[in-house]
C-alpha cells in the first residue's frame, strides 16, 4: 500500500491534510480501486475514490477522463430543481496540480473521484423494488445525456459491444486451443456459441441498416454499477463511466436487464438453477422506459428483447473467450473462474430465449401505457 499511500497524496486536497486510511474497494473485474480517507481538522474525514485504470483493457485512459469530463460538465450544466429527489454523479478530484488524472513512475495511470455517502452497490439485485430503481437509475443517465453530441465523446474502448469482433477473438482462441479434446463444459460452451454466432450481431445489423442509431451510452450499466441510498433505497448514482462513449442504448438496457434478471448474480456456481426471472424485467422496464420515452423511436422499444438476449450472450462470449485465452482481461480467483461465469450467462441466455414471447409482449404492454 506504500505506493498507493504516495499516489493518493498526490490527489489529497492540501499537503497538510493527511490521509487516514486507503483500503481496497468494490468488485470491479477490471481496474484497481481504493476507498482514500483524509483526515480535516474539526470535520468528518474527506472521502475519495483512486482508481488505477487498467491499460491493457483502455489503450488511451486519458480519452475516458476527457469522455468524463465532458459528461460531467453536461450533466452539471443542466437545471436540478430543489424537490427533486437526490442524484449525484461521480466527479473528478484532480491532483494537487489541478490534473484529472496521475501517472506513476511504472506508467500506471491513477484517477480520483469523488465519493457517493450514504449510499452501496450489490453485487446481485435484492428485490423488485432494487430492479426498478436500477432500470430508472439508467433511464435518467441515459435521458440526461442524451442531448449530448456523440462527436464530444471518444471512443475509449474500440470494439466493446461488437459480436464481430469478439466472435474473431473467440475463433482465434479455439484455432490456437482446440475444441475437441476439451472437457465436456468447453464443448457445450463452443456449441452453444455455434448455434447462436450467425445471429449475434443483430443490433449492429439494425444499426448499419439505419434502424437503430448510436447515442451516448453509459456501456457498464450492470446492478452492481448502481448505487442505493442506504436509508430511501433509492438509486442516487449510477457509477463507472469508463465506457460512456457512442453505443447503442440497446447495449445499456441488455446489460441492465441481464444482469438484474438474474437473482443469483453472475458469480454464482449454481448453474443449472440460474434464471431470467420476469417480474424483475417487468420492475425494471417500469423504472427505466418512463425516463427514455423523450428519444426512444419506435424500432428501439423492438430492439428491447434482441438487446438483452444479445448481451447475455456477449458476456457469456467474452468470458468463455477470456478462459480459452488464459485469464487475460478480467480478474479472477480460481483457474476456471471464467469459465464457471460463462456458463451462467448461458444458462441465463436459455431462461431468455424460452420466455421470449411473455418478454415481448411485456414491452409491448408497458409501451402502450406509457
Ligand atoms: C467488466 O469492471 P467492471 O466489473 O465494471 C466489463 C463489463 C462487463 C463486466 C461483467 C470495460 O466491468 O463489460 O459487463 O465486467 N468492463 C469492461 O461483470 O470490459
Ligand atoms: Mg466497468
Amino acid at each position: 500500500m506504500d505506493d498507493v499511500l504516495a499516489i493518493a497524496e498526490a490527489f489529497s486536497p492540501k499537503a497538510s491534510a493527511p490521509i487516514e486510511s486507503i483500503q481496497a474497494y468494490g468488485s470491479g473485474n477490471i481496474n484497481d480501486t481504493f476507498l482514500v480517507r483524509v483526515s480535516e481538522t474539526g470535520h468528518q474525514p474527506r472521502l475519495f475514490v483512486l482508481q488505477r485504470i487498467n491499460q491493457k483493457v483502455f489503450p488511451s485512459p486519458e480519452l475516458i477522463m476527457i469522455n468524463l469530463r465532458a459528461v460531467t460538465e453536461h450533466v452539471a450544466q443542466k437545471q436540478q430543481t430543489s424537490q427533486e429527489r437526490r442524484w449525484e454523479l461521480p466527479a473528478i478530484v484532480t491532483t494537487r496540480e489541478g490534473q484529472d488524472y496521475f501517472i506513476d513512475a511504472q506508467d500506471g495511470f491513477w484517477r480520483a473521484l469523488t465519493f457517493i455517502a450514504g449510499a452501496k452497490t450489490y453485487p446481485k439485485v435484492n428485490d423488485a423494488q432494487h430492479a426498478r430503481e436500477a432500470g430508472y437509475a439508467l433511464g435518467r443517465f441515459q435521458r440526461q445525456i442524451s442531448d449530448l453530441s456523440i462527436c464530444a465523446l471518444h471512443d475509449t474502448l474500440p470494439g466493446f459491444h461488437i459480436m464481430s469482433h469478439y466472435l474473431r477473438r473467440y475463433d482465434e482462441a479455439t484455432a490456437t486451443r482446440g475444441i475437441d479434446s476439451q472437457s465436456p463444459e468447453i464443448r457445450y460452451g463452443a456449441n452453444f456459441i455455434d448455434r447462436r454466432r450467425d445471429w449475434a450481431a443483430v443490433l449492429q445489423d439494425a444499426c448499419a441498416a439505419g434502424q437503430l442509431m448510436e447515442r451516448p451510452i453509459h456501456g457498464d450499466p450492470k446492478i452492481d454499477n448502481i448505487m442505493i441510498d442506504e436509508i430511501t433505497q433509492q438509486a442516487v448514482s449510477i457509477i463507472d463511466l469508463d465506457t460512456v462513449k457512442p453505443g447503442l442504448v440497446q447495449y445499456d438496457i441488455g446489460d441492465c436487464l441481464r444482469s438484474s434478471c438474474n437473482p443469483l448474480g453472475e458469480e454464482t456456481d449454481a448453474i443449472d438453477q440460474v434464471v431470467f426471472e420476469p417480474d424483475l424485467c417487468e420492475a425494471i422496464l417500469e423504472g427505466y422506459l418512463p425516463q427514455v420515452r423523450e428519444f426512444y423511436t419506435v424500432e428501439d422499444y423492438a430492439y428491447v428483447f434482441d438487446a438483452v438476449r444479445v448481451l447475455a450472450f456477449e458476456m457469456g462470449l467474452r468470458f468463455f473467450t477470456d478462459h480459452l485465452e488464459g485469464n487475460v482481461y478480467f480478474k479472477t480467483r480460481y483457474p476456471e473462474h471464467n469459465l464457471m461465469r460463462a456458463l451462467v450467462q448461458f444458462r441465463l441466455m436459455e431462461s431468455i430465449e424460452a420466455q421470449e414471447i411473455q418478454i415481448r409482449q411485456m414491452v409491448q404492454a408497458l409501451t402502450d401505457v406509457r
